[in-house]
């Protein structure tokens, strides 16, 4: 017996003293070294009572700690739940009460708020403050360096990602050993890492890019990282010269390209820049090439997939479009019934490889929606394979906002304003916007009668959302356009609304 992912991603680096986290404050923290913390934090984990299979719920900045927990859980046997740093008390218990968690592990500052959904849950509760320090990091400094890596099989679970839905409540995506194991191993081979790579990480780790992509493949390779807590525009250019490689959502090559410092000189020694989770602009990809002589490699994947197509490493990477299916992966375009249209039309994406997650957590109805008997998985992304075989996203089949990378579904922010006072409906788009790509429009009709006030109803929104998903601005309507079946049409309030930020 073995354990897969451990095995694949950690425990292949055991022994070396090469750097694989190299921190700001100039900290570097090597390969062996890693491997010692996330034992000394496995060894908390089976103190604690926790056992194979039982759900970890992570709300903790990014700190070389918080990366260690990862890697515990996967020797542990456990599941590890990241979630967002910006998700409020209420969404926050609603993840830990859905995944029946056996323990939160939160930032200090946020424990007393924590321990009342804890206790009603019976889960355990540790800190980890951004510093490293914190009860875990206490406790864990007392264990072992070394801890027997529980066995597990491929097809078990390795971590729920949350994701929302169009219905406003959010699902628990089930990933395995596998799906993670074996989509890394394919990048290190398409994106041609290799243990000299040295990473420019400025993603989150609570989503799959910054923690399934960069630092996985980073692992599977045996390179470094630059690990910086965020996207701060300073630090990524001061740490770029030190870099080989860097990935980002688009927003963050749109604000590179706004500073002058970004330069064909200080990007001449790169080897790669990625881009992914929101469309790249074709204009962002030209004006890229033009400032530093990099064309971006943009790549296609979701929570539920990882990674399904890339653009090529050698060959053309070719602009507003996602490449080609990974080696493993196919990639079918399809009607509503699942059945492949004629090359070049525009239907919805399918797909299906050992990169496909097991289904959503205890919602069999929702996982039989969206997850074929053969396999394919609905994206809900509308799409055309060109003539070459790339890849082109062309929209949505889903009621999905893409902000900055994050995604925010408009149904969750419906419900929330159709309970204010003075609200009769509300509507709620992505509009253009020059630094987020997109971003979130509330449109409201008043009762009759009423005077809804924005402040307020802003104020109740900040109470219950994450700020990600606030509406930046709120427009009164008389009435929402509907067609003759009484569905809202979106896609006049997108027309109408679409220069708001942008001009
Ligand atoms: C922060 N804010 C956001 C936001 N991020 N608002 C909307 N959309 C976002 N993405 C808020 C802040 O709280 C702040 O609120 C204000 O916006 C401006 O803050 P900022 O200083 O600009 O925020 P910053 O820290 O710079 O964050 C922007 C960002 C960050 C783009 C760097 O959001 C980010 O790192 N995004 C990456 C997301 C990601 O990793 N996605 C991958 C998902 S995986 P205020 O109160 O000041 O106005 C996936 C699968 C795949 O999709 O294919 O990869
Ligand atoms: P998430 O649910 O956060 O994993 O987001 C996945 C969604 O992000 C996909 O279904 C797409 O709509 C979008 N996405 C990811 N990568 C790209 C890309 N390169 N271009 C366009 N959309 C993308």
């Amino acid at each position: 017996m073995a354990n897969p992912l451990y095995d694949g991603l950690f425990g292949l680096h055991a022994g070396k003293s090469t750097a694989f986290l190299q921190l700001p404050d100039g900290q570097v923290i090597t390969h062996q070294g890693f491997l010692e913390i996330s034992a000394q934090i496995a060894h908390v984990m089976v103190e604690i009572g926790l056992k194979p299979g039982d759900r970890v719920a992570v709300q903790v900045e990014k700190s070389a700690q918080a990366l260690a927990l990862y890697a515990a859980c996967a020797q542990a046997g456990l599941v590890f739940l990241p979630l967002n740093t910006a998700y409020t008390v209420d969404e926050l218990s609603y993840f830990i009460e859905n995944s029946g968690a056996s323990l939160i592990v939160c930032d200090g500052s946020n424990a007393d708020e924590l321990t009342g959904v804890a206790n009603g849950l019976k889960a355990k509760i540790e800190t980890l403050n951004s510093d490293g320090s914190g009860s875990l990091i206490a406790r864990a400094s007392t264990m072992a360096t070394h801890f027997a890596t529980v066995d597990r099989q491929g097809d078990d679970l390795a971590a729920f990602l949350y994701t929302s839905g169009t219905t406003g409540r959010s699902k628990g995506a089930m990933l395995t050993q596998n799906n993670l194991l074996s989509n890394a191993q394919t990048l290190v081979r398409e994106w041609r890492f290799t243990s000299d790579d040295v990473l420019l990480h400025a993603l989150p780790i609570f989503h799959t890019h910054g923690l399934f992509v960069a630092t996985n493949v980073t692992l599977v390779a045996g390179g470094s990282m630059i690990f910086l807590p965020k996207f701060d525009l300073d630090q990524v250019v001061a740490h770029l010269p030190a870099a080989t490689t860097m990935m980002g959502v688009p927003t963050f090559y749109t604000r590179l390209l706004g500073d002058a410092r970004f330069t064909k000189k200080l990007t001449a020694h790169m080897r790669l820049f990625v881009s992914g989770s929101a469309p790249l602009l074709a204009e962002t990809h030209v004006q890229f090439e033009e400032r530093s002589g990099h064309r971006i490699l943009e790549r296609y994947g979701m929570t539920e997939t990882n990674m399904n197509t890339s653009n090529p490493y050698f060959g053309e990477r070719r602009a507003g479009t996602v490449g080609f299916p990974l080696p493993g992966v196919e990639v079918k375009i399809c009607d509503a019934e699942g059945r492949a249209l004629p090359q070049g039309e525009i239907g919805e994406i399918e797909v299906r490889g050992p990169n496909v997650f097991k289904g959503y957590w205890q919602m069999s109805e929702k996982t039989a929606a969206e997850l074929r008997e053969n396999g394919f998985f609905i994206t809900g992304d509308l799409g055309r394979i060109d003539q070459d075989g790339y890849v082109q996203i062309v929209g949505r089949n889903k009621d999905l906002i893409i902000s900055g990378g994050y995604n925010i579904y408009p149904k969750e922010i419906e419900l929330v304003l159709d309970d204010q006072p003075g609200v009769l409906e509300s509507a709620v788009i992505g509009v253009p916007h020059p630094d987020f790509g997109e971003t979130v429009l509330g449109v409201i009709v008043a009762e009759r009668g009423a005077t809804p006030d924005a402040d307020a109803i802003l104020k109740a929104v900040s109470q219950t959302l994450a700020r990600f998903k606030h509406p930046r601005r709120l427009v009164l309507l008389e009435e929402l356009p509907r067609n003759t079946m009484g569905k809202v049409q979106k896609n006049i309030l997108r027309d109408q609304y679409q220069g708001m930020f942008t001009s």
